[in-house]
């Protein structure tokens, strides 16, 4: 009800800071060796602006506030009051959608049509969720009582910026925790718009402290000996170096990585739906999506009609400007980003793959990538089987659904995928066999706040989201 029609206009006023501090105990603070990191445009390669980098002495005082607040004010707050403020975050995510919508784009480069009708409106769902459930964990948990951790490390990565720091912060601050999040490096400008909004809802000082920097930033919040739970959203690489890094610590800790999805198409489904869906399975936000359908699964008698209708589709999607509301793959994350996508496309050709790439003219500027289907692979493949987080798509087929599930199930990672077909019972029957915390029917890409998200096998540990999502933030005991 509250979405707008427009990208951005010349009127917009986009208010960012030449130079942001770090987010610690209410206010805005330098960080203690005053270094900062440029962050950029990847659709321009211009600098928006730049963003502290927190050294040890900066995470201890932001995980020094998130203690005192969390004795001091957070955790002895009434359970209704801290609802409060988390629907105050929800309401002022909602009235700032548009500014926040932009500067994702420009920060991070992906569609406004995007940022603007899923990842901000989400993120003040996730808000609108939680504050819902901070007076009621006595139902979530009858005959318990759920306390809090205490203060959470928060690790996200610059596919969602703010959705993902809305994934992470409105459970924590409904069960009670107070937070230090890092956001990621290149994209951390939305995080610290959000630390405006912490101030603008009057939110007691040190109950959400950012600190912005790199992975060495992310690595000393891991380590830190006064935080009681680690959340972290990124690579499979990182998520078992930190899993390594508290073993033998008393943190809890949840872990969402990458993945590989199977989006299996069925000779009975309907083609021109499943064509879309697999369109916005593999490239929407570029392909920078963990649960991304990347890999395509076609039942053999219908292999060739999909394979035609995809390269017919693929040539109609418009690949540039992100601010442009038409367009509808942007800019790729960062260089860093583009040049690991480059890499798997020569390594594809190598591999022997076929590859297709629709025909659209790319901006001379920025980083941008055409949408790719690989085809004539096999399992085997490092395309098949690694994360490549980018608008790359491959395609199998299989004749049974028992060979679509053993190749649906045959990579290391477990997050998500799509069974598309006319028969109800098939998709119960093939979606359960389907080892990954989330499978959709006849669609793709479908969030909702009160559904859980995690994975399985390399795709994580844990589950955010709904009901399950209070679990990692709580300690249950006698009610
Ligand atoms: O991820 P990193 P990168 C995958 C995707 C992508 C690849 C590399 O395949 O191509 O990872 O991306 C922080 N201790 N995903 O290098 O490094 C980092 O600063 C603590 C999938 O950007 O995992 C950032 O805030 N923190 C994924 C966050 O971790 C550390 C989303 C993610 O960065 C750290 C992103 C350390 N040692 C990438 N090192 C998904 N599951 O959605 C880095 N960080």
């Amino acid at each position: 009800p509250w979405k707008y029609d427009a990208a951005p206009q010349s009127s917009d006023q986009i208010d960012l800071r030449e130079q942001y501090d770090l987010f610690i105990e209410g206010h805005f603070q330098k960080p203690e060796k005053g270094r900062y990191l440029p962050s950029v445009n990847p659709a321009t390669e211009e600098t928006l602006s730049s963003v502290a980098e927190a050294t040890q002495q900066d995470v201890d005082k932001a995980v020094a506030a998130a203690r005192k607040a969390y004795n001091k004010t957070w955790s002895e707050m009434k359970a209704a009051d801290r609802g409060k403020y988390i629907f105050r975050l929800a309401r002022l995510i909602q009235e700032r959608a548009r500014e926040f919508a932009i500067i994702e784009t420009m920060d991070g480069g992906k569609p406004i049509r995007e940022a603007r009708d899923v990842d901000i409106p989400l993120a003040a769902a996730q808000f609108f969720y939680y504050a819902g459930w901070a007076d009621k964990l006595d139902y979530a948990f009858p005959g318990r009582k759920a306390r809090p951790l205490g203060v959470a490390g928060q690790i996200i990565p610059w596919n969602f910026p703010l959705l993902m720091l809305a994934w992470k912060v409105a459970p924590a601050l409904a069960t009670g925790n107070t937070v230090v999040l890092k956001p990621a490096e290149t994209t951390s400008l939305t995080a610290l718009k959000f630390a405006e909004l912490c101030q603008d809802a009057g939110l007691p000082e040190g109950v959400v402290n950012i600190v912005t920097g790199t992975g060495q930033t992310g690595s000393l919040i891991v380590n830190h000996n006064d935080i009681d739970k680690i959340a972290f959203t990124g690579s499979t690489e990182v998520g078992k170096i930190i899993m390594e890094s508290l073993a033998g610590t008393d943190k809890k800790y949840t872990l969402e990585l990458g993945g590989k999805g199977p989006n299996m198409i069925f000779d009975d489904a309907p083609v021109d739906q499943a064509v879309e869906g697999i369109i916005n399975a593999i490239f929407f936000n570029q392909g920078h999506v963990c649960c991304a359908g990347s890999r395509l699964l076609v039942q053999e008698g219908i292999a060739d009609r999909v394979l035609q209708k995809l390269r017919d589709r693929m040539e109609t999607l418009i690949v540039g400007d992100p601010l442009d509301k038409n367009t509808d793959i942007g800019a790729i994350n960062s260089e860093q980003q583009y040049n690991k996508i480059s890499e798997y496309l020569e390594l594809g050709v190598e591999e022997g793959a076929e590859m297709y790439q629709s025909s659209c003219t790319l901006p001379e500027k920025g980083y941008f990538c055409r949408p790719t289907l690989f085809s004539n692979v096999s399992q085997s493949n490092r395309i098949v089987r690694e994360e490549i987080f980018g608008p790359v798509l491959t395609i199998q087929t299989f004749r049974t659904p028992e060979e679509g599930i053993e190749k649906a199930n045959n990579t290391p990672y477990g997050l998500a995928g799509g069974v598309w077909t006319d028969k109800g019972s098939k998709i119960f029957k093939v979606g359960s066999k389907i080892r990954s915390g989330v499978v959709w029917a006849n669609t793709y890409n479908h969030f909702d706040p009160t559904s859980p998200f995690g994975g399985y096998k390399e795709s994580g540990q844990g589950r955010e989201g709904g009901l399950h999502g209070l679990y990692p933030y709580v300690e249950l005991v006698p009610g």
